[in-house]
């Protein structure tokens, strides 16, 4: 693992940091926009007083701060695989290029010592869990690994429902950010309920410490909904969801090149206005986890 010198150095003297998840870069949106956002991102941590600290694989090594060059890269490179936490020892051993997971990024981020972790979308609990399986890794990061992970809900596509109940059972803190709802991904409202509405970075920083010396490391989930200007209508984000699955049926896909396929339905059916809303989420969860970062920097 390779931690550049800009972090070493925020480490060193304290300066508040932000982890940034690289699969929204390599796949989950389209070029240009993806490396645009990235360093668009980045710009909005360190106006804020915080260091960015992007994460993936270059050539086997796990890089923690990737440079604007390495960024580049991953974003434009065509063999770079979605690395989940599980992928790293053998993506790295074999000198592979990869995109790290929000569940991968809490993993190096929590070795690197980095308490906050943005990312638009985490993974989820799929509608048909029932039959499949198909839980996200990414879960049992956010609640395992110390770091708090500020995200705009779960991919859209996925049962918001049963991805909060199941970070119930696991013991994962969920809050959100002004609401007493989740948000959904493209819109500001899923219709779940949660328990925690957070008022304020400071509390939920707060909330944080006290966890940890209550339970020990653990982490924590913070659910921002978008901006009301981008945010999609419930109902216009129900029915391109609809929609999207319908064709994926149709077409008979499924496994890994779902998702890639269900964003670019979604891309095409909202005019573009899903991809808007996308960068729009990540900036401004940029900004409220840049000053989450500084709040728990004041308190400890
Ligand atoms: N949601 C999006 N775009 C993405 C992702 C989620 O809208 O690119 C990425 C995140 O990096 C997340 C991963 O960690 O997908 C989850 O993948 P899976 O569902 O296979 O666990
Ligand atoms: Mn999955």
């Amino acid at each position: 693992m390779r931690v550049s010198a800009e972090v070493q150095r925020a480490l060193q003297d304290g300066t508040p940091l932000v982890a940034l998840e690289s699969t929204i870069v390599a796949h989950g949106m389209p070029r240009p926009t993806n490396i645009e956002t990235a360093l668009a991102v980045e710009e909005i941590i360190r106006s804020e007083g915080a260091i960015p600290a992007s994460i993936g694989l270059i050539r086997g090594d796990i890089v923690c701060g990737l440079s604007p060059d390495e960024l580049t890269f991953l974003a434009n490179a065509d063999d770079v695989v979605k690395a989940q936490e599980r992928d790293l020892a053998c993506a790295s051993i074999s000198g592979r290029s990869g995109a790290t997971t929000v569940g991968a990024t809490l993993f190096i981020a929590s070795l690197a010592g980095i308490r906050v972790h943005v990312t638009g979308g985490i993974g989820g609990v799929a509608p048909d869990f029932g039959e499949t399986l198909d839980i996200s890794a990414d879960l049992l990061a956010i609640q395992k690994y110390p770091c708090i992970t500020v995200t705009s809900g779960t991919k859209a596509f996925m049962d918001v429902r049963a991805t909060l109940e199941y970070l119930e059972t696991i013991g994962c803190p969920v809050a959100s950010w002004m609401e007493s709802t989740f948000p959904w991904f493209y819109s500001r409202n899923s219709g779940v309920k949660v328990e925690w509405k957070a008022e304020s970075v400071n509390e939920v920083a707060r909330a944080f410490l006290a966890d940890q010396d209550l339970r020990g490391a653990a982490g924590m989930l913070l659910g921002v909904p978008l901006p009301e200007a981008d945010a999609l209508p419930e109902a216009e984000t129900r029915r391109a969801i609809d929609v999207a699955l319908q064709r994926a049926t149709a077409e008979g896909i499924s496994g890994k090149p779902l998702t890639p396929f269900l964003l670019s339905a979604i891309f095409e059916i909202t005019g573009g206005a899903s991809l808007d809303a996308n960068v729009a989420l990540i900036k401004n969860n940029a900004l409220v986890g840049a000053r989450l970062a500084r709040s728990l920097h004041s308190l400890t």
